[in-house]
């Protein structure tokens, strides 16, 4: 197995807490989207939808998306469960996965990707160019902030976010509040769920790689 890894990336940040959270030994493979090795020759060829992270398995295939990448490795790790010890456990927590991803992480990503200079004509990731659609940018913020909002109500009375336990939504969760910090985004001070909760996963050795 070999994992695709950019250590300055939200996406496969996600990947190196997940497998850092279950104690896995996987050889990693850097990929430097700073010089835009993604849209090298090589790396296009291994993964033609060129993101990362992307999880090589050992008959030569490849997962390309982090959900994807957890999943497998959930299945074949199943020592110190991160989506779930049965099957509401399972259904509630990529449940809530999907929310903070789609509500959280994608509002910020909107946000970052239709400002940045760097991503004038690669709006959206892949071969294709997009242009930058500049509304997005506040209306990315916005979501972003009610999604903080959202889930400094949900913590009130859940010390992790599936329950009492970390699972992979805690993951998801604290790696797009790290991310909102690229768009100037810090969730209010009245958030103290949110708030207590950050700073409990952040002293996990896994939210510092
Ligand atoms: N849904 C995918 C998203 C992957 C993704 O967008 N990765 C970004 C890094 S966070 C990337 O590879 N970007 C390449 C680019 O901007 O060209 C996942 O969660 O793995």
């Amino acid at each position: 197995m070999k994992f695709y890894d950019c250590a300055t990336a939200p996406s496969p940040r996600r990947v190196r807490m997940f497998i850092a959270e279950k104690n896995l030994d996987i050889p990693v493979v850097e990929v430097d989207l700073g010089s835009l090795e993604q849209h090298s020759q090589a790396f296009a060829t291994l993964n033609p939808h060129r993101t990362v992270p992307v999880l090589e398995l050992d008959d030569g295939s490849i997962l390309t998306s982090s959900h994807a990448i957890c999943r497998y490795l959930e299945e074949v790790y199943p020592q110190q469960p991160l989506m779930g010890r049965n099957p509401e456990e399972r259904g509630h927590i990529a449940d809530l996965e999907w929310r903070i991803e789609q509500e959280g992480f994608m509002a910020v990503g909107e946000s970052f990707r239709n400002r940045a200079r760097s991503f004038k004509n690669n709006a959206v990731t892949g071969k294709h160019e997009h242009a930058q659609i500049p509304e997005l940018v506040e209306r990315g913020r916005v979501r972003a902030s009610q999604f903080m909002q959202w889930l400094d109500n949900h913590l009130a009375e859940r010390e992790f976010i599936a329950g009492d336990y970390f699972s992979v939504a805690d993951i998801t969760a604290f790696i797009t509040l790290d991310f909102a910090k690229w768009i100037k985004l810090e969730a209010p001070k009245e958030c103290k769920n949110l708030h207590r909760w950050f700073s409990e996963v952040a002293k996990r050795p896994s939210a510092s790689l």
